[in-house]
């Protein structure tokens, strides 16, 4: 990476989705040593800590929505939002530890601000596409990218206070296995990138990840990458709340990672979705800090 100065935000929310866990995502990242690798690769970290997660006092008590849990979603990405602008403002690269992957409502909100056209990378084995018509949960965490698209409940749009985040030309999808029928419908109508697991079988990951660089580099002028570790297949990052089996190896994601290193393209990151309470001794954060060392190029240095 290019830029030396990298600002960690931990988001501990498990508000965009059902299971318990996943608000420990921040802490098990730390725990595998996400800091230390960093560091290890001379980058200077400015660590920011969590950000406060404001619980319901019952459960989805906002019964105007089938959204579970808007308010509370809302404020924390606004929240998100605000910091990840001042960060990107001050010239440093955020990196954000997730947390359900409804934080990349706020990642994009605050990030996207900053350039005419944000490219986005979303590593995962769902679309995350839906709106409040289309989910079949009302789980927040299957909606940040439709809401950065500008599709969806007007509290998640409006927040960052712009509409949309991202351009459908300008997000790659890598790892989709499990889409919804809607959310099918919205990447053939708005033409976005998606490379499901056949693509990855059929042309090999060097070439998806070839043609997925090239594709964006000629478009945008940053790339935010959003890994969803349920990208992976679950043999290897089993602590995640919705695994889909037949992911991508933690070697293709290896490579995926270094290829994106060698682009220098990328300007913030997240990773999201470890839940350790459904992990095996911490494995999941394991490999995601394993990634993060392939991101920030632990290769070549
Ligand atoms: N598509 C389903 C839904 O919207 C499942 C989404 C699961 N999402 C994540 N994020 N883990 O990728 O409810
Ligand atoms: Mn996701
Ligand atoms: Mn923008
Ligand atoms: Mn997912």
């Amino acid at each position: 990476m290019t830029n030396n100065k990298i600002s960690i935000i931990g988001v501990p929310m498990d508000l965009g989705q059902s299971r318990r866990g996943v608000d420990m995502g921040p802490s098990a990242l730390r725990y595998a040593g996400a800091i230390e690798k960093l560091e290890e690769l001379k980058y200077q970290i400015y660590d920011l800590g969590d950000i406060p997660i404001i619980r319901p006092d019952k459960p989805n008590t906002d019964h105007d929505s089938k959204l579970k849990n808007l308010k509370q979603v809302v404020e924390a990405n606004q929240k998100l939002s605000e910091m990840v602008d001042q960060e990107v403002t001050k010239g440093h690269f955020p990196l954000i530890f997730g947390g359900d992957h409804s934080i990349a409502i706020g990642s994009l909100a605050g990030i996207s601000k900053h350039y005419d056209n944000l490219g986005v990378i979303w590593y995962d084995a769902h679309g995350d596409l839906n709106s409040s018509e289309t989910s079949p949960s009302g789980n927040i965490h299957g909606m940040p990218l439709a809401v950065s698209l500008g599709i969806g409940d007007d509290k998640l749009t409006a927040i960052g206070d712009y509409v949309p985040k991202v351009k459908p030309e300008n997000i790659v999808i890598i790892g989709a296995r499990s889409l919804d029928l809607g959310e099918r419908e919205l990447i053939r109508n708005k033409g976005i990138q998606v490379y499901t697991m056949h693509e990855i079988d059929r042309l090999g990951m060097p070439a998806v990840m070839e043609e997925a660089i090239g594709y964006l580099q000629n478009r945008t002028d940053g790339v935010h990458l959003s890994l969803d570790l349920d990208g992976l297949d679950p043999s290897e990052a089993p602590g995640v709340g919705t695994p889909v089996i037949g992911g991508i190896t933690y070697r293709e994601s290896h490579l995926a990672m270094e290829m994106l290193e060698e682009s220098s393209m990328l300007t913030s990151a997240e990773f999201v979705e470890v839940n350790p309470i459904l992990d095996e001794k911490n494995k999941t954060a394991t490999v995601a800090v394993g990634l993060m060392g392939s991101l920030f190029g632990e290769k070549l240095k």
